[in-house]
């Protein structure tokens, strides 16, 4: 592989927008919103930015103009929008795979043109998706049959990682839009509950297994895939069932083939495309087959736009250069190690898990581009749960804990399924929180209330919480495509800053590595010498006598 032959980039802390930053952050740190507020009656209005139906309001941030003025000033000195050209022009900056990373040509419209190596990419892209929306449109139609003659009434998709949480997340997000005569199911794990759970209550006949793995390698996905096959040919031992009941999704044609599908049935996706950012390719099949093609182009589209908005638009009115900006500023400056995404929709109930994945494989990173050790902190731990249930488990310590937790707010202006006074209740316990998180109470606030002096210190709230709030009107395709693509360029403006490859993920690797060289030692009828530390050949000694319990019928 060639090396990177650029030449370092100067040090970040070597930075005089990041020196500046450390030396401005040690003059506001204790500034409180409420003085900030109090100072700038219009700032609930000025600091807010709007793109692509999304409202983000990060007023709520402990930053002064100046804070924001520096932020951007790095922006521009970490050379953001030149990194941000090489992305969507399809140059190689995932250099330590030498690949090109463009996701974004994934949504392009079909008029656009991107060459990588000399040939437009469009055109397959669009191919693809036609041949996934026809796939669909046999699908719903019923006239896609399984092997006995039935039409297709589940569909499991088998994927792990980049190959289940887009498409999962995506489903449920839009399972308001979803052909509901349709059940699906999304089996992920290589415990063997998650494929016998979903599968269950399943008929084989009327069952359409979707194989998702880019490189039709990966161990959890091939032996669930396995199952599925197994599973169908019980009651059916005829092969020529498989190519009625399972589609793939990869870049290995030979895989597929070898595993007895049909390569006629197998949609293709490209190594320029990351798992955790191909939800929006023929990954995103399962999302298909539940919202229709005109909804999965629909969501293209609000990536899309979500793209041009991020190419273009100007750093200070730039949703997820702001976004990413913000989150380096705690990250660094205030050594916030966590970021809590709340979405105040229940159908973005898998949207934290599935940001995990994208912000933390991403950003998860310990060495430069140029294989430097970094010598600050890189992608911060995301989680978060959906509003209100979070309010009555750890919400707690976010208000009065010692961290300090800045948070992502998303909430919706009009209800998806209105409900009495809910949507109401829901949007007010949102503008609550931030509020509650931002101005907190004070002593005085307290006392009023009567408290007694003993307990005011217990019923206080510090406040100063620094919250975004992003609004949109309706959860729709388009909105779930723009929230998406946002999340993905303010992890690119991230890495840009922090000089790291967003784009590979050794860790994963090594975890695929690491099990293989176990699994014979587990399985091998031989007493094998296991060679690692004195932990984990316990570990294996001890789950090795179970097993043959088990097999031999002894009881432990
Ligand atoms: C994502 C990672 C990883 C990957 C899975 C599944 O960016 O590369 O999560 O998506 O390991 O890989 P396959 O799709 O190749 O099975």
């Amino acid at each position: 592989m060639n090396k990177q032959p650029a030449t370092p980039p100067r040090p970040l802390l070597q930075r005089p927008a990041w020196k500046a930053l450390q030396a401005h952050q040690q003059k506001v740190r204790d500034v409180h919103l409420r003085q900030l507020f109090a100072d700038d009656p219009l700032r609930g209005k000025r600091l807010a930015a709007e793109a692509c139906g999304l409202y983000l309001d990060y007023s709520k941030n402990r930053i002064t103009n100046e804070t924001l003025e520096l932020l951007l000033k790095l922006a521009k000195e970490c050379g953001l929008r030149e990194h941000a050209e090489a992305m969507f022009t399809g140059q190689k900056i995932n250099v330590t795979e030498q690949r090109a990373v463009l996701h974004t040509a994934l949504r392009a419209p079909h008029e656009e043109r991107i060459v990588l190596d000399g040939i437009d990419i469009v055109p397959q892209v669009h191919a693809v998706l036609d041949k996934m929306a026809e796939f669909t449109r046999q699908i719903h139609a019923g006239e896609w049959l399984g092997f006995t003659g039935m039409p297709i009434r589940n569909v499991v998709n088998i994927g792990i990682g980049g190959s289940d949480l887009g498409p999962v997340m995506a489903y449920e997000a839009l399972r308001h839009y979803s052909h509901r005569s349709l059940t699906f199911r999304f089996v992920s794990n290589i415990d063997g509950t998650d494929f016998a759970e979903a599968t269950r209550d399943l008929k084989p006949e009327e069952t359409l297994f979707v194989v998702c793995s880019k490189t039709f390698k990966t161990l959890e996905t091939l032996a669930n895939a396995q199952a599925a096959r197994e599973w169908l040919l019980r009651k059916f031992p005829d092969d020529r069932a498989i190519a009625r009941h399972f589609v793939a999704v990869s870049t290995n044609v030979a895989g597929v083939a070898g595993f007895g599908i049909d390569a006629r049935h197998m949609f293709e996706l490209w190594d320029w495309a990351g798992g955790r950012y191909s939800m929006d390719s023929a990954i995103g099949l399962t999302t298909m087959l539940a919202i229709g093609a005109e909804n999965f182009r629909a969501m293209l589209a609000g990536m899309h736009a979500m793209d041009q908005h991020f190419r273009s638009a100007p750093f200070e009115r730039n949703l997820p250069v702001l976004m990413g900006l913000l989150a380096i500023w705690y990250n660094n400056f205030f050594d916030a190690q966590t970021v809590a995404v709340l979405p105040y929709e229940q159908y973005l109930k898998r949207f934290p898990a599935y940001l995990q994945q994208l912000t933390m494989e991403s950003n998860g990173k310990c060495v430069t581009l140029d294989g430097a050790r970094v010598d600050y902190q890189t992608g911060p731990i995301y989680w978060g749960e959906p509003g209100t249930n979070g309010q009555h488990s750890f919400y707690q310590l976010i208000h009065q804990g010692t961290r300090l937790i800045p948070c992502d707010f998303i909430g919706f202006c009009q209800p998806l399924n209105p409900l009495a006074r809910h949507h109401d209740l829901l949007m007010a316990n949102l503008f609550a929180q931030t509020e509650a998180l931002a101005f907190g109470k004070t002593r005085a606030q307290v006392k009023a209330e009567g408290t007694p002096d003993w307990l005011a210190p217990h019923r206080m709230f510090e406040g100063n919480h620094p919250t975004n709030t992003v609004l949109a009107e309706r959860l729709t395709p388009e909105t779930l495509g723009s929230l998406v693509a946002l999340y993905e360029h303010s992890v690119f403006t991230q890495g840009v800053i922090w000089q790291i490859d967003s784009f590979d993920q050794w860790g994963v690797e090594l975890g695929k590595a690491l099990a293989e060289r176990t699994i014979p030692e587990l399985e091998s009828s031989q007493e094998p010498a296991l060679g690692h530390d004195s932990s984990t050949n316990t570990l294996i000694q001890r789950y090795r006598q179970s097993r043959r319990r088990q097999q031999t019928g002894e009881s432990s």
